[in-house]
């Protein structure tokens, strides 16, 4: 077969309704359904070629992989071999704007332009449900990350995984809204985000998060759909901090969180009782993400970038689907 290299980009994505646990580790069946918002300026591209060769050679951000993220690439890498009946080894390429391993989704980004870029690389065109259904083999959130806007990933369920793939609830410029990020630490994260799933998924607490899962998916869903902040907000905030209060319970416990993270929380809730709508989450990481209004955005950055220990401010809008850029 001749040579074909594609280019994919794809966005990173923050969840509303969090992921959080897994029905299959091996496949990356979700335990609940989740809800996202992709966002602009944070992505990664993938540069796929399959070719004749010895074995697959990746490189991120300018340099080989390292032995996990290798391992983890050949793996994706494999289920696409085997979907589109080929063999040759691939060269992986990726590059991006997204700093890797604190918590700011780098893997959804990286493994949804990787799926798209293979898949095409290897003569597949798969329907988006497919290709979602594959991304998730990459990383549970990838499957989110190929769509733009707002996203929700269906728990499905079958045991082979068809049926858990992620679909648009409302594109990007449905409903313009803002999430301001607070980079706590740049340091990489001690505990992956699989490692705190099990971990999670052995806390006392964990029955209560499965038990309010749809409740917090039809919230979500129905207020994404009315264009309600304070809506979404008090349910985005509420699978946050469950999220986090299910580690805490676990043993041993799970606390990502570092001072300034609950600093940037009461800030944000001492803004909300001045009047500002704007709602805090917080992923695998030290990170705080705060979901408001483009008219807003500029005070809830100065707020932010007031607490001691935060690093950096970024801003971003709602994001677009993954797309072919060569
Ligand atoms: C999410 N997170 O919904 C949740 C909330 C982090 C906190 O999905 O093991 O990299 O590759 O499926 O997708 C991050 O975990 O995990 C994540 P795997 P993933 O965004």
């Amino acid at each position: 077969m001749p040579e074909v290299e594609v280019i994919a980009r794809a966005n990173v994505n923050v969840a509303l309704v969090k992921y959080w646990g897994k029905r299959d580790g091996d496949l990356n069946l979700p335990a609940s359904g989740s809800i996202s918002l992709t966002l602009d300026g944070l992505w990664t591209e993938a540069r796929v070629a399959f070719a004749p060769g010895e074995r697959d050679l990746v490189e991120i951000d300018g340099a080989p992989a390292g032995e996990s993220e290798h391992t983890r690439v050949v793996r994706f890498l494999d289920v696409v071999r085997e979907r589109a009946g080929r063999r040759e080894p691939a060269r992986v390429v990726t590059r991006g704007t997204v700093p890797r391993g604190i918590g700011l989704a780098s893997s959804a980004s990286a493994f949804a332009a990787l799926s798209l870029a293979a898949t095409r690389a290897a003569g597949l065109a798969l329907a988006p449900a497919e290709l979602s259904a594959l991304a998730r083999r990459g990383s549970g959130s990838a499957a989110r990350s190929l769509f733009g806007g707002f996203v929700e990933w269906h728990r499905g369920e079958r045991a082979d995984g068809v049926d858990s793939f992620a679909e648009p609830l409302l594109p990007p410029q449905g409903w313009d809204l803002r999430v301001v990020v607070a980079v706590t630490s740049s340091a990489r994260k001690p505990i992956s985000s699989r490692e705190g799933m099990t971990r999670a998924q052995a806390s006392p607490l964990y029955p209560a998060w499965i038990e309010g899962a749809e409740q917090d998916l039809a919230g979500a869903r129905a207020a994404v759909r009315a264009r309600d902040l304070d809506a979404l907000g008090a349910v985005v905030e509420h699978s946050a901090l469950t999220m986090h209060a299910i580690g805490l319970a676990a043993r041993p416990p799970l606390l990502y969180w570092h001072g300034a993270t609950v600093e940037c929380l009461r800030r944000i809730w001492a803004l909300r009782s001045g009047g500002v709508p704007a709602y805090v989450t917080i992923d695998a990481g030290p990170q705080v993400k705060v979901l408001c209004t483009p008219a807003d955005a500029g005070a809830v950055a100065v707020a932010l970038g007031a607490v001691p220990g935060v690093e950096r401010v970024l801003t971003c809008a709602p994001g677009g689907d993954a797309e072919i850029v060569g």
